[in-house]
């Protein structure tokens, strides 16, 4: 039998994510039937028919409701550690010579594959805490430090299990075609081959990956090369998303325009006409700010170009051991803000909203309307300002996924 327990937060403000001012209502309540809101409003005009005596009631005291967290872009599962390259890039190394010489993804690529499922439970599991003590209630985690069949699927029945360990909606995104293997270093050809004929079937038939995603890069895959891979994505049924002009112009935009992609993502360098085709396409661009900033780099995505394309951004972690070792979504927020320019409030839809549409989950996710899901984020704040202003002190946050309190 459903759960279909009546559940009712009263007493403090609520910011449904949608309209002025974040939304936000200074006395609100919602309003949920088992998993799903049916009432988000003013304390004032709930509509009496909605409560009777076995209505369970969470006085907020004040604390401020907001929709759950939704993190669109991590690599959080993975095997060992690259402290010692953030060192060597304080020195002078750029990124792309430590990868060329052997070091960045595929030095991870060597740790993962030598890992075991529990041992990457293990150590993805505190960087998930930290996330959901950020109010995180939905995230998406990519593969593509395994490379092999095997090594991939391990890695997406690792992120599929810590949705098991947790109370927190995961999506999983096959990135087999993140960097090219040693063992194919001279025919990258076979390799693409191997992954459409073989890695991308076989994630497609275990049901492990909800979408598929690729590096276009100089350092990695090019647009032809990508384009190979998301037409066979596509001819299994799986929605494509792109990691897309981050250090260089590859034309990723255009590429995943074409492709109708769920989202492109860092887009550092992304030209106009490409964000043009993204928002004609309905492609959300996912912004950074981690990487960019712990690369150091000095071209910030052009973010007055996308607001005149009218393209919806999202802003995600990146969590990944290299360019973005950062579990905080709040953090990712607030240096989209002081670095890219975006407002808060449009941080904070790009947390929400905009980030539920980038994983295609925006019919029932992502803002706090009647018939969405009940997942919320409780905070020891007033208004979502809070949220994002502070570094190195989090408000307390509690958290309600499917209208349960975890
Ligand atoms: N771009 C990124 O930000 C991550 N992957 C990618 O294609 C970096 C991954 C890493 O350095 O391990
Ligand atoms: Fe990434």
């Amino acid at each position: 039998m459903q759960d279909q327990t009546l559940r009712v937060w009263r007493g403090g403000p609520v910011a449904t994510g949608v309209g002025r001012d974040f939304g936000r209502i200074a006395d609100g309540v919602i309003v949920a039937r088992g998993e799903r809101i049916v009432y988000v409003g003013a304390a004032a005009r709930v509509p009496s028919d909605l409560f009777d005596t076995t209505a369970e009631t969470y006085d907020l005291a004040g604390r401020l409701v907001t929709p759950g967290l939704i993190d669109c872009h991590t690599h959080l599962v993975f095997g060992g550690d690259r402290a010692s390259e953030w060192a060597m890039r304080l020195e002078g190394a750029p990124y792309a010579e430590i990868a060329r010489a052997g070091g960045g993804i595929l030095s991870t690529v060597t740790a993962t594959r030598g890992a075991s499922e529990a041992e990457l439970i293990a150590s993805a599991l505190p960087r998930l805490d930290s996330l959901l003590a950020d109010g995180v209630t939905t995230l998406e985690i990519k593969s593509g430090y395994g490379l092999t069949l095997d090594d991939e699927l391990k890695m997406l029945r690792v992120a599929r299990q810590l949705g098991t360990l947790r109370p927190v909606r995961i999506r999983t995104t096959l990135l087999a075609a993140h960097a090219v293997p040693p063992e194919y270093r001279d025919d990258r050809k076979t390799y693409l081959a191997y992954i459409t004929d073989q890695i991308l079937p076989a994630a497609a038939k275990a049901g492990l990956a909800d979408a598929v995603d690729a590096f276009c890069e100089t350092i990695a895959f090019g647009p032809e090369e990508v384009a190979h891979l998301f037409a066979a994505a596509t001819r299994l049924g799986l929605r494509v998303k792109l990691h897309a002009d981050q250090l260089s112009d590859s034309g990723g935009a255009a590429l995943a325009a074409r492709f109708g992609a769920l989202s492109a993502d860092h887009l550092e360098f992304a030209n106009p006409e490409g964000l043009a085709a993204m928002a004609e396409a309905g492609v959300v661009g996912v912004l950074l700010p981690g990487a960019y900033y712990v690369l150091r780099e000095k071209t910030a995505p052009p973010v007055a170009a996308m607001r005149q394309a009218g393209l919806a951004m999202a802003v995600a972690s990146d969590c990944n051991p290299g360019t973005s070792p950062l579990a905080s979504l709040r953090l990712a927020l607030h240096l989209a803000c002081t670095l890219f320019g975006l407002t808060p409030q449009e941080a904070f839809a790009g947390a929400t909203t905009i980030a539920a549409k980038a994983l295609g989950l925006d019919d029932h996710l992502g803002c706090l309307a009647p018939g969405h899901l009940c997942d919320l984020a409780i905070w020891e704040a007033d208004h979502p300002l809070h949220i994002m202003s502070n570094l190195g002190r989090a408000p307390a946050c509690r958290r309600v996924v499917g209208g349960l309190s975890v």
